[in-house]
């Protein structure tokens, strides 16, 4: 069974694909040929979600998911949020990391959650699922896996960073992992 998940990013493909081995396979944009940089103009994460999987629907004729997600920190007002990708004004996630780091500097507290809202289209209808993890900012990056805010974040009852998990102990738990079990969910019931 096939399904067209709508992502230019690499990272969330392979996280996607190793949950879902042996049940699905998985073709991202690129697979399908579709070379533009999708907007992301909404500003939640379920209406960013729903501009990708639609976008691959009306240009693709094709059925397919999408991922929207964000780090939410409590202290700045649930910032980076919708913004995470770019919170710096670049891509570059050192970059997008000091500048939260900066931001929390002396502030004791250091809640944080991460949030995917993955979008399923299917059939000309929306299906929404919502997946959360919460945690801590960390003073200093520490781990090498993963991607973006990985190093600076630490989920609640762990000692590691998600950079310093296996992506398979991060696929246990995360944000993403747990949006798309629901996901999984609907469309084998
Ligand atoms: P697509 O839109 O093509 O899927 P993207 O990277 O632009 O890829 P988003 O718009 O959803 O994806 O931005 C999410 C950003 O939030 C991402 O670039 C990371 O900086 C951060 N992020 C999301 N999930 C994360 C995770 O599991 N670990 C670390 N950072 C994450």
């Amino acid at each position: 069974k096939k399904l067209v998940f709508a992502t230019n990013n690499q990272h969330k493909t392979a996280e996607i694909r190793s949950a879902l081995t042996g049940q699905y396979e998985v073709l991202n944009l690129e697979d399908i040929g579709c070379l533009t940089d999708i907007p992301e103009t909404a500003n939640t994460f379920e209406g960013n979600a729903t501009l990708k999987s639609s976008y691959v629907v009306e240009n693709f004729n094709l059925d397919c998911f999408a991922d929207d997600s964000g780090l939410e920190i409590k202290a700045l007002n649930n910032e980076p949020g919708v913004y995470s990708a770019r919170y710096s004004g670049s891509r570059d996630s050192v970059e997008n990391m000091q500048l939260v780091l900066e931001k929390l500097k002396g502030n004791p507290n250091r809640n944080a959650r991460f949030k995917t809202v993955i979008s399923l289209m299917q059939n000309g209808q929306n299906h929404l699922f919502e997946g959360l993890v919460e945690g801590t900012i960390r003073e200093e990056l520490s781990g090498s896996k993963g991607f973006g805010y990985d190093p600076i974040f630490q989920p609640n009852g762990y000692d590691i960073t998600f950079a310093e998990m296996e992506m398979s102990e991060k696929n246990k738990i995360s944000h993403r992992a747990i949006a798309l079990k629901k996901m999984i969910d609907f469309l084998t019931k």
